[in-house]
Formats: structure tokens, sequence, C-alpha cells
């Protein structure tokens, strides 16, 4: 085979042979995906040279930015000291040890013990296991329901995905048992006429005390949520809503997960999206910023009391492969070294993550934009023909889909969920980094504009 040079060339092999993840294999063929070949800090480049600011950090993963050469040299000096080995059967390897001390001095106090996964769906997966382990070794085995969120996203593995509340998923793969979605704490989209931010929180998050009531404490075992959810939008709670959840968790014989695999590794501001919101949790799961995507990963924390709990239950028959891969914990400990020294957290709390805030939230002016939070680095842009009714557009996701198309034309990528556009760029971004941004955020902005004006659809 003659090797493939130009973009039409590598467009027709990956058209003939790459079935894509979330994707119409029919209309992406026809169009034609663009092929990233380099990148380096928050730039890729793709096949054609163009320079494209990569606003979604991969896919709200690579926090430390592209380029760092000391992840990879830590990755091909573990892959020539010791490439693979297993941690079962008695066994474990210097890079998982290391990893797990690391982990249980990043994260809050009650945590110091982790079980290694590959990807954030395996971790989601674990937990499912683990909390009914829980209650199995309790001797309350009838406690197994997990009570999640509508629009959440958990992964995409049958259980993971059923942990999600995602329609379209569910549409195509039934829920498995004992998963039960509860209302999500998104206000533009949910909130009764009148309401106040502070008064649908409370009630949102009441929704889960009346849950438990309706089902019987005595069945549930756990609540999952992200702190703020990503894949759905970016839904940034309004402020009585965590405090809420933390009381009623306190008050109920339940566990529960924060499942951090966005929030984790700075995204909010703090290591852990639980400590910005002040939430305990008595699960952590992670995956993305763990490693910065250089190598896949994933891990669960479990809180000591859980641990306790578990160390008194014998086998837990559970486990794969790669659990705590030894070149994948080595990118781990290189990724978290560069944000310990470069106080990344620290930057987005006090320094860029305000910068870019101001700027960001500037844009609810813009005649198509009803809302512009943003928190650390994880923002949204809701785009509505009338900002005071809150209104939506017809056909829900083609005005999202064609801002985000702008925007991949003017060479920001951004993701756009529903009609909300939304971002979360390395950790690394520079102030005028910042600027550019902005200003290609507003350019998209008019270029949609512009054409729902010749749609008829604004005026
Ligand atoms: N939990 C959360 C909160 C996630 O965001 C997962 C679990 C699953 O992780 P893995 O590593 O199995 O993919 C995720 C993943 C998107 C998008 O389009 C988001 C994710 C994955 C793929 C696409 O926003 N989040």
């Amino acid at each position: 085979m003659t090797l493939p040079k130009t973009t039409a060339e590598l467009r027709a092999l990956d058209a003939a042979h790459h079935l894509h993840p979330f994707s119409d294999m029919k209309s992406l063929n026809a169009e034609g995906s663009r092929i990233v070949v380099k990148a380096e800090g928050v730039w890729l480049t793709d096949s054609d040279g163009n320079r494209i600011l990569d606003g979604m950090s991969g896919l709200w993963c690579v926090n430390v930015g592209y380029g760092r050469e000391e992840i990879v040299e830590a990755v091909a000096a573990q892959l020539r000291e010791l490439p693979y080995y297993n941690t079962f059967f008695k066994t474990t390897h210097r890079p998982a040890i290391e990893l797990s001390a690391k982990l249980a001095e990043l994260t809050p106090p009650q945590f110091n013990k982790v079980f290694f996964t590959g990807s954030g769906s395996e971790s989601n997966d674990t937990v499912i296991k683990l909390v009914r382990r829980y209650f199995q070794i309790k001797e309350k085995p009838e406690k197994k329901i997990i009570i999640s969120r509508r629009n959440a996203y958990h992964g995409s593995t049958v259980a993971a995905g059923s942990l999600g509340g995602m329609a379209p998923m569910h549409g195509q793969s039934a829920v498995i048992p004992d998963i039960l979605h509860i209302a999500q704490p998104y206000f533009w989209g949910e909130a009764r006429q009148g309401e106040t931010p502070e008064e649908f929180g409370l009630r949102t998050a009441r929704a889960l005390e009346a849950a438990i009531d309706a089902m019987g404490e005595d069945r549930i075992a756990a609540f999952i949520a992200e702190p703020v959810q990503g894949a759905g939008g970016v839904i940034i709670p309004p402020a009585s809503y965590w405090p809420e959840i933390a009381r009623i968790c306190r008050e109920r014989d339940i566990l529960f997960v924060s499942d951090e695999v966005i929030c984790g590794f700075g995204r909010t501001g703090s290591w852990f999206g639980c400590e910005t919101f002040g939430t305990e949790p008595d699960i952590l799961v992670m995956a993305k910023g763990i490693t910065s995507g250089y190598m896949p990963l994933g891990g669960v924390m479990v809180a000591d009391r859980v641990a306790e709990v578990l160390h008194e239950g014998g086998d837990f028959n559970h486990g794969y492969t790669y659990s705590g891969h030894p070149a994948a914990c080595a990118a781990a400990l290189a990724n978290l070294a560069i944000m310990q020294r470069e106080d990344l957290v620290g930057r987005v709390a006090n320094d860029v993550g305000p910068y870019l805030q101001a700027r960001w939230n500037a844009l609810a002016e813009h005649p198509l934009v009803g809302e512009a939070p943003m928190l650390g680095l994880v923002g949204a842009l809701e785009l509505t023909p009338d900002k005071l009714g809150r209104t939506k557009f017809p056909d829900v996701g083609k005005v999202g889909t064609l801002a985000r198309d702008f925007s991949f034309k003017n060479n920001l990528v951004m993701r756009a969920v529903r009609d909300r556009l939304i971002i979360a760029p390395p950790l690394v971004i520079s102030h005028e980094e910042c600027d550019e941004l902005i200003a290609r955020v507003r350019k998209t902005l008019d270029d949609t504009f512009a054409e729902l004006k010749r749609w008829g659809w604004v005026r």
C-alpha cells in the first residue's frame, strides 16, 4: 500500500475504514473529517496547515497543554524499563504505587485509596459495582438503586451510559436495572417563570430527597453527579443547589459519588469540583485531566469509611488488564508534577480564570446570547432568539451546530450541546490567547447572527 499524503487521500481512507464515536457516518463521510496532525500549547495544526485554537482541551482533558516533553520522556522511560505489568495476583509496580500515594495527597482528606481503570466509563462501571458491594457487605443487599440526573454524562459503556441521563443514548441501548434519574439544576432551561435561581436550586436539590422517600431509603445505594455537568452543556448549578444536596446526603444512609472526570484536576479553580462547591463525597471518579490525555487512565477514589467496609468483604471481583498501566501512571505522575510546579490550579482560581471569565461574561450582551456563565475555565453560551423570555430556537440543536461550524471555520474549537456553545481551554492558556479566543467567539456569534437574519429567525 502506498502511504496516503494529501488531505483528500487521508479523508478517503478514513471514510472507507474508520467508524467515529457519536457520529452520523453517512453525513460525516460526505463532508470529510478535519485531520489534526500536531499540537503545541493550546494550538492544533490540521493537515491543511491551519492553526486552530483548541477551546476544548481535546475532549476536556489536555489541562497542561500540548507538547510537554516532560510527560513524553516519563512515558518513554517507563516503557523502556517496564512497559507493562499487571496489578492482579499479588503483584504491583512502582508507578502505580507512587501515583496512588500522590492521589491520596492531592484529593480531599477522606480519600486515601484508589482503584485504577483505563477511562471514565470504566471508572463509573467500577462505581456501580463498588457501591453495591459496599451494601452487600453491610448486609443490606436490597440497597442497590443509584440515583443520577437527567442530562448527566457518566460515560458510554452499557452501565456508565445507563448511569448517565442522555435520552438519545438510552434510546439505542436500554438502561440497566436499578438506576433512577431525577431533575438537573439547569436554571436557564428548566426553571419556572418567575422562579429565582436560589428557589430553583433548592427545588431541584429536593428532588433527591423526594426520590429517596418515594423509593424507600432502604433501597437507595448512592447518588452520583458531576459538580458541573460537562457534556450536558456546562450546567453550573445555582449557589443553593450543592449545600442542599450535601445536607440530604448527610442525613440519609446513601453514598455520594462525585464524578470529577471533567471537573477534577483544576478545571473549576480547585483540585476537585467538590472542593469548589464544598461537598464531601464518599467516592470520587477521575480520568481525563489525571494524565492531561497523554495516556488513557482513570481511577476511583474511595473514602476511608467505604474502604474500611470493602476491606472486610473478601475478594472484589472486578478489574481491568490495564488497571494501573505503568506507562499511564508515569504520564499521570509527570502531569501532576507540572500542575503542582506551575501552580495551575492557583492560576485558574486567581489569574487566568478571572481574566477569561470577565471577558466571557461580557458576551451576554451579544443579541444572540441569553447567558454566558463561566466557572474556573469552563463556560457556556446559551443561544436564544429572546433573552428575556428564555425562548428556545425551533429545531433544537440546529443553531448550535450552525454556530459550532462557524467556530471551526474561524479556527476555534468549541462544542455545541443543543443550542449552547461550550468551552474548556487548557489551563495554561495565556491572557493574549484568551483575547484571541474571545475575538474568535465574537466573530462566530456575529457570523451566526447574520446567517439567522438571512433565515428570518432573528430580527
Ligand atoms: N464522566 C464524565 C463526567 C465525563 O465527562 C466520562 C465520565 C466518561 O469518560 P471516558 O474516558 O470513558 O470517555 C466523561 C467523558 C463531549 C464528551 O462530547 C464528553 C466526554 C467524553 C466524550 C465526549 O462532551 N466525557
